[in-house]
């Protein structure tokens, strides 16, 4: 029996979460729009949050040809996955891939690890879908602003003595309690005094996401006029991590999207990052996070099950999120990524002297790894060699072809194609000299594929 060629072009579902770009605003609902479907026709007032590509059942991808889902094709042709990733992750693909488009905040979330997960999942099905974990990792495409992980403890210490709704919001006790733990531990870094720390860090936390709703609104209105009063003075000037952003004005915007929401205090406890195309966050499971603006490449764990504590209109589970944090805390510069040169790939002399590249985004874990390729001017080729699992190809820019074997499809934004497992992958650019044909490959290797061990 002939085997089709593993290059199956995708039709892909954007989803409407309130906190997505409206209209042809959002590239999310440009992407999907630039393969054809009879569900989509981009509505102008409409916010398109994600694009997902991948096997989730909550909103599947399917073959463009023949309208069958990718589930039901790697189903049935499970070369397409390799026998390894089927072994450990059944016929299903192990990691979901994302564009989110981001016009107001995401809620203030983190994600279940896997023993939580199965937890959750058992007790709630409808708010816990999935009885998986979902570390995920964040790629800009434009300029991006992100709340992530929790500060270091001597700015929230400095913002606990500075911005008066805050503390009276908490309550004298618990701030002072706090800011003297965090004074006595400072220069420490042994074992006993960082769990210390944590365990003052969740103390004052978990007494400010336990706060009654009166409170908040109360403490939410004095916060927005002493920021809107106080200017650049506000906080003493806040804290130098936060110099990418007046806190005032982040809180002032924030208090238009979510007005008198809890999440405006939690801006004192998570470290505020704006990325620029082509920087990456790593989010491992239990961390805290909230997207605020921007287009981003995402990538987890196949997985949609979200912790969610405020700036939403979804299902909270204050609790659920206090309990499951590590309270770990760091600053940002720890949970950016490094992307490496990626040496899998062959490029043409038209690709090196264009300075084109292949870059590599290898987070810790195994389900995932992405590969950012930007290849400039005309006939810039780069070959891939074959991985041991499936890989999903989305174009954010430039046009070419896509190539596995005797199959050449044409590519440009928004397209985005399925690759079976051990197939080489050509890309070629097609275009004037300044163009970037730009495209983000997310792949799935079971053994070690950032040392070519197996290769
Ligand atoms: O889909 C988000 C969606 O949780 N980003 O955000 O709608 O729950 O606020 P809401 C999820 C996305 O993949 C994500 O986890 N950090
Ligand atoms: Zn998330």
């Amino acid at each position: 029996m002939v085997l089709p060629v593993p290059l199956i072009r995708l039709r892909c579902g954007v989803n409407s979460y309130d906190w997505g770009k409206i209209g042809s605003e959002s590239a999310a609902a440009r992407f999907a729009a630039a393969t054809p479907s009879d569900t989509l026709a981009i509505q102008p007032d409409k916010p398109y949050a994600e694009l997902w590509m991948g096997t989730h059942p909550s909103n599947p991808s399917r073959d463009f040809n023949s309208g069958r889902t990718l589930h039901e094709l790697v189903e049935q042709n499970q070369m397409l996955l390799a026998p390894s990733i089927k072994a450990k992750y059944g016929t299903k693909l192990p990691f979901l891939f994302k564009v989110l488009s981001i016009n107001k905040a995401l809620s203030i979330q983190a994600h279940p690890n896997k023993k939580l997960a199965e937890q959750l999942h058992a007790k709630d099905s409808k708010n816990y879908p999935d009885d998986n974990h979902k570390p995920e990792m964040a790629i800009a495409i434009t300029d991006f602003e992100g709340l992530c992980g929790f500060r270091p403890l001597g700015e929230i210490a400095h913002f606990l003595s500075s911005v008066s709704s805050l503390r009276k919001l908490i309550g004298d006790d618990v701030a002072e309690a706090f800011i003297t733990t965090v004074k006595s531990q400072e220069g420490d870094t042994s074992t006993e005094s960082t769990a210390q720390n944590k365990k003052a860090l969740q103390s004052v936390f978990s007494a400010l996401m336990k706060s009654p709703e009166a409170e908040i609104s109360l403490a939410a209105d004095a916060l927005v006029s002493e920021a809107a009063n106080k200017g650049s003075e506000f906080a003493d000037g806040g804290v130098e991590s936060t110099s990418g952003v007046v806190m005032s004005e982040l809180i002032v915007r924030l208090n238009q999207q979510f007005p008198k929401d809890i999440g405006l205090f939690v801006l004192f406890f998570l470290n505020f990052v704006k990325l620029s195309p082509g920087e990456a966050l790593f989010l491992k499971a239990d961390d805290i996070h909230a997207y605020v603006s921007g287009d981003i490449i995402e990538c987890m764990a196949a997985s949609d099950n979200v912790v969610r504590a405020g700036f939403t209109p979804k299902y909270k589970d204050v609790q659920t999120l206090v309990d499951l944090l590590t309270y770990e805390y760091a600053p940002i510069e720890e949970q950016k990524m490094s992307p490496t040169e990626y040496p899998y790939v062959v490029l043409n002399r038209a690709a090196y002297s264009s300075g084109s590249e292949a870059i590599l985004y290898d987070p810790p874990i195994e389900e995932f790894s992405v590969i950012r390729t930007i290849l400039k001017g005309d006939k810039s080729k780069a070959t891939f060699d074959p991985v041991d699992g499936p890989s999903v190809v989305i174009c954010t820019g430039g046009k070419g072809r896509i190539s596995v074997g005797p199959k050449s499809e044409e590519i440009k934004e928004g397209y985005v194609f399925f690759v079976g497992a051990t197939a080489e992958l050509i890309l070629e650019s097609e275009g004037d000299q300044e163009d970037e044909f730009t495209t983000f490959k997310a792949f799935c290797e079971v053994e070690d594929h950032s040392n070519g061990a197996q290769l």
